[in-house]
This record gives C-alpha cells, structure tokens and sequence, in this order.
C-alpha cells in the first residue's frame, strides 16, 4: 500500500521500541469538539515569587532554605516516591500475588533562578547549564542505580504543580515498564541486525523527510511514526550514543540549541507556553553490553487542536490500543510551519 493511502484509510502503526500498536484514524479529523475545554491562565509570571518553593532564598515544605543559587539547583524531594534505605524483599511464593522492594532517590532540578522563564525562553548558555546538569546527574546516579528517570512535567495539564522551571529525577535500582520494554526490543533488533535500532531508524528518517521537524550537525527532532499523542516527538543525537554523559562537548552545545528551537515552535503551535511530560532515556547504567541502546527523549504533549482542548486517553484506548486522528506526517507538517524563533 503507498504511503499516500495512509492520510485517509484507518490503519494501525507498530512501535519497535515497545512492540506496541497504536490505531491512526485520520478520517476523522473534522470531528466538532463540544467537549472540556482546559481553562488557559496567562497571568504574566514576576522574576521572583515569594511564595514559590523553588525561588532561590525561599523555604521549602522540609523547612530547608534553598541557597542563592545562580544557574540551577538540585535537592532531595521532600516527598521522595523511592528511598534509598528500604530493605530488600520478593513475595512470589504465590504466582499470582508478587511485590518486590524498591531502593531508590528522588531529586528535584531547578533549570533557573528566574521563576518567569521556561526552557525556550532561556539563553543558550542557560540552557546549556541545564544539559550539564543533567549529564551530571545522570553519571553520578546510574552508578548506584539500574535506572534513572530524568524528566520534566511542564504546565498546570500535566499536573505540575509550579511554574518555575524544574524537573525531576527519580532513580531505582529495578528497571521500570518502559525502559525494560525499550531495552528488550533494541536488543533483539541489535541481534538480529548488528546495529542500533534507533540509529537505524533515523537513517530513513533523514531519508524519508516526512516526519522531521528540526535537524542540526548532531541532532534530529521528529515526531516518530508510531506517536500516540497527536504532537509527540523525539529528539536523538544523529550519531550512536548509549547515555547522556557520552555526549562531546559540541552534542552538548547544539543539544542546547535544538531544545530552544523545537521547543520555540511548540510554544507557537497553540501561541501558548506549550505543556508536555519529557524525559531522557539511555542504556541503564548496570548493562554490561549497551550498544544495542541509542539515547533519545521523548516529549509527550497533551494538547490537540487548541490551547484548551487536550487529547485524553480514555475508553477504547484504556480497553484495547492507543488511537489518534492527525497522522504523524500532519504532526510533524503542522511543527514544521510553526516559526522556530
Ligand atoms: P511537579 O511540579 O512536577 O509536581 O514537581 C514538584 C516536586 O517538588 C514534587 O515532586 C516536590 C514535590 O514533591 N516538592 C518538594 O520537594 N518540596 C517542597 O517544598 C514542595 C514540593
Ligand atoms: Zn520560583
């Protein structure tokens, strides 16, 4: 079948990295919305806020102060969902009744000191603090730990609950659903093809030019053909590398530029702050043979086809398979007419 077909007829999608399928419908794209509307607030956001937790000098929910900090900042989360000293234990003498411990730390990543800006409105060199911070992070903690979730939830729809901006790490020694899926499928496409999956993949991305969105020296940002969320991306150095901390100096430097660029034609799709869940996948820092992982983020926003209308995964996708109704190629066309400055 050609691939024009696919802009009309309902047909499914495989995604290699997780073995999943999501259904595309992009006849039904003129569907009227009398649905939820998200309520938009665009109150202009001071420098400093007294009563924000994260402001540098403030005191948080711990009573701890947090210092004067002058490009980005880390601590412990208060309300850590992991903690480093639980004791070790597995129940699975019944098969059907199974739990085992999890160690582990959470951390919270202040990406400023200015409580009114968010990544794309930030300086290359400030976003460059950013993606040091991260690879720090990420090399200190994938020695103690399997898996180390970088990420961030941006915006009052994905349910976070500031406006400064920040991220979150949360690390275990177990490896969580997605990565243990991600890891399974690039190994078995490594095995079978004697190179990395996703390297492979961008291969015929850069091809193909139908789903990229933003392309520099080392860096391509394409909206996959698998995405289930309507705008979903991922952004992937062009050449293989396991783990963030892997990157050269020049990847870090245009990893900064790329983020500000794709990042800027998000806020101009909806002419909003445009929110999303990110995060940084790579090879788990206990593998003894990683070639088969590529580093990649994924960024999964939320809204559809305004500022206030969000696609919601419910019914049909919560019983059977992910849908959406724009195609990947609508997608990526869509972001590649938004201006990236
Ligand atoms: P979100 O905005 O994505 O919800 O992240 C904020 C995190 O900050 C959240 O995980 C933590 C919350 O537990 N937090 C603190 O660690 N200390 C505080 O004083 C308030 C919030
Ligand atoms: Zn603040």
């Amino acid at each position: 079948m050609k691939i024009s077909n696919l802009d009309s007829h309902p047909h499914r999608r495989f995604n290699p990295l997780t073995g999943d399928w999501v259904l595309v419908s992009p006849h039904r794209t003129k569907r009227p919305w009398q649905g939820q509307q998200e309520e938009i607030t665009k109150t202009k956001r001071p420098e400093y806020d007294a009563n924000c937790y994260l402001c540098s000098g403030n005191k948080r929910a711990s009573g701890d102060i947090n210092p004067a900090y002058e490009n980005t900042f880390v601590f412990e989360n208060d309300f850590a969902a992991v903690l480093p000293n639980t004791p070790s234990f597995k129940n699975d003498s019944d098969s059907l009744i199974i739990s085992e411990s999890v160690r582990g730390t959470s951390r919270v990543i202040c990406f400023s000191p200015r409580h009114d800006l968010t990544l794309p409105e930030m300086s290359l060199e400030e976003i460059g603090h950013v993606v040091q911070l991260w690879k720090e992070q990420m090399r200190e903690l994938s020695q103690k730990y399997a898996w180390v979730q970088i990420f961030e939830n941006k915006g009052a729809v994905m349910g976070c609950s500031n406006p400064h901006p920040h991220g979150q790490i949360w690390a275990s020694n177990r490896l969580p659903n997605e990565p243990f899926k991600e890891n399974e499928k690039q190994l078995e496409y490594f095995k079978k093809n004697d190179s990395p999956l996703l390297v492979d993949y961008i291969q015929l991305e850069l091809k193909q030019k139908l789903r990229i969105i933003e392309e520099n020296e080392n860096w391509v940002v394409l909206v996959p053909y698998w995405a289930i969320w309507p705008f979903e991306t991922m952004l992937v150095p062009k050449r293989h590398v396991c783990r963030l901390p892997d990157l050269t100096q020049e990847e870090d430097q245009s990893l900064a530029a790329i983020l500000k660029k794709f990042l800027t034609r998000y806020d101009h799709l909806f002419n909003t702050s445009f929110p999303y869940s990110m995060g940084w996948h790579g090879a788990p820092g206990n593998l003894e043979d990683s070639n088969h992982w590529q580093l990649h983020a994924h960024f999964y926003p939320p809204l559809l086809r305004s500022q206030s209308v969000k696609k919601f995964i419910v019914g049909y996708e919560m019983l059977a398979e992910a849908q959406r109704d724009i195609t990947a190629e609508q997608a990526a066309q869509r972001l590649r007419e938004c201006p990236n400055v």
